[in-house]
Order: structure tokens, then C-alpha cells, then sequence
């Protein structure tokens, strides 16, 4: 059906522009194209492949081959399936900013394998060899200086709180970061319980909260006290996040 409308939509472009061939000229794109009328080759704006005897470049811009466009069409859509949907995101990253009155700073990276999301935290202006809670919250809302915007821990599943060892959990709880005596932390650790942006607990958009003490795991919310940092779950702009090169559009905009 479509190869018909596409036949059709030539013999007419073909009509109106007056093409004298006995077969009607491809309107832009044809293997055969050699030259215009003025002499001078021509190239399809949408494909910059040569186009057929006869027409100038007015014609060409009017019709333009419309095996191209459905092309340009395909490869837009693949392209933006691949780059501009949530599928295509597969790391997310929260840069901490210190409460007021605190210092501790860092960055929470977030990366999806497989089922799985990798969680790496790098934090510092920690006390010296302290332990801090570290947790995913409701909402990636920053607006209060005392973190308290960022609303309670995120638990979707409704679980009471625990630390990582125990698989009924609030989403959000992440367990402790461990600083050394320089006050810098990092940790590691994957979980199965969250995604960045799927079905199960999805953490984009959300807040990132570390305390001011540890996480004992007790209710509601592990005794960790104060907020000295948080931060937002963004789109990461890392590798894991951009399409392979020979997905990108091979064709130029038509303008
Ligand atoms: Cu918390």
C-alpha cells in the first residue's frame, strides 16, 4: 500500500512540474541523476545524492524524494527512541551540596546493569572517621537549606525502614557512608530494589539525603538525625547516556 502511494505521489509531482521523460523522473534522489537544466549538477537537499536530468534546484527543494523523507523519518524516530526516551537512560547522578551550617559535599552516582543499579557516593567534609546515613528521599526538592524539602524517605513499596542486609526495605534506605580521618567517604554497593527510570521504584527526579549520624537500622527512619546533604537525581551526561556514533542522523535537515 505504502510502495503504491509513494508511485502515485511521483507520477504526480512528475505531472505538475512537467517532466517530459516517458518514465516519470524520481523526484530528487534517482541513481541516475546527472545534471540540470542549467548544466550544473544538483544534489537532494535531504539526501545530497544527485538528482535527475532536467530538474533545478527549485524543483528539487519542492519535491524531494520521498523515499528520503521516509528515511529521514525512520532514522529520526530510531534516533530519538535511543536518545530522548527513558529507555535510554542509564545513569543518573546527585551532586550533594552541603544544609546550611554544614560542609559535606560529594556526588552519588546511580548506574543501571542489568537489573541491577550500581551505586557509587564520594563525600567529604565529613567529620573524621564518622559514619553517615545515606538515603534516597520523596522528592529532589532543594528548597529548604535544611533539607527538609526533600520530604521523607522514599518507600513506595511501604516497607518499614532496615539497612541494605535486609531485603524488606524502604527503597531509599542506601545504609552508611564510612568516613576516614580525613573526612572523606566513599562507598559502593548494588541493589535490585530501585531503577533509575523503570517500573519498579523509579529514583529519577528524586532527593538524596546524608546524615548527621549513622543509620542503626531502627524506626522509622534509622536515628540518623540531621540533614547535612543533599541533592537531586539527574540525567547523567556520561557515556552510558549517548548513542552508539552510527546512530546519529547521516542526513542533513532539509533547512
Ligand atoms: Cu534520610
Amino acid at each position: 500500500m505504502t510502495r503504491f502511494l509513494s508511485i502515485g505521489l511521483i507520477i504526480i509531482a512528475a505531472t505538475v512540474f512537467g517532466t517530459t521523460s516517458a518514465t516519470p523522473a524520481l523526484a530528487g534522489c534517482g541513481p541516475r541523476g546527472m545534471g540540470n537544466s542549467d548544466g550544473a549538477p544538483k544534489k537532494c537537499p535531504m539526501c545530497e545524492k544527485m538528482g535527475e536530468r532536467g530538474m533545478n534546484k527549485e524543483m528539487m527543494q519542492k519535491m524531494m524524494c520521498q523515499m528520503c523523507i521516509k528515511k529521514k523519518m525512520m532514522k529520526d524516530i530510531h534516533h530519538n527512541m535511543l536518545t530522548h526516551s527513558w529507555s535510554s537512560i542509564h545513569e543518573a547522578v546527585a551532586v550533594l551540596h552541603a544544609t546550611q551550617g554544614n560542609t559535606a559535599t560529594g556526588v552519588v552516582r546511580f548506574l543501571q546493569v542489568g537489573p541491577h543499579i550500581k551505586i557509587t557516593a564520594d563525600v567529604r567534609g565529613l567529620e573524621p572517621n564518622s559514619t553517615h546515613a545515606i538515603h534516597v528521599h520523596q522528592y529532589g526538592d532543594c528548597t529548604l537549606s535544611n533539607g527538609k524539602s526533600a520530604g521523607g524517605h522514599y518507600n513506595p513499596e511501604g516497607h518499614p525502614h532496615a539497612l541494605p542486609d535486609s531485603d524488606t526495605r524502604h527503597a531509599g534506605d542506601l545504609g552508611n557512608l564510612q568516613a576516614d580521618g580525613d573526612g572523606n567517604a566513599h562507598y559502593e554497593t548494588i541493589v535490585d530494589n530501585i531503577s533509575l527510570v523503570g517500573h519498579r521504584n523509579p529514583i529519577l527526579g528524586r532527593g538524596v539525603i546524608v546524615h548527621a549520624k549513622a543509620d542503626d537500622g531502627g524506626q522509622p527512619t534509622g536515628n540518623a538525625g540531621a540533614r547535612i546533604a543533599y541533592g537531586v537525581i539527574g540525567i547523567a551526561n556520561s557515556p552510558a547516556n549517548k548513542p552508539p556514533a552510527a546512530t546519529q542522523p547521516t542526513t542533513k535537515p532539509s533547512r
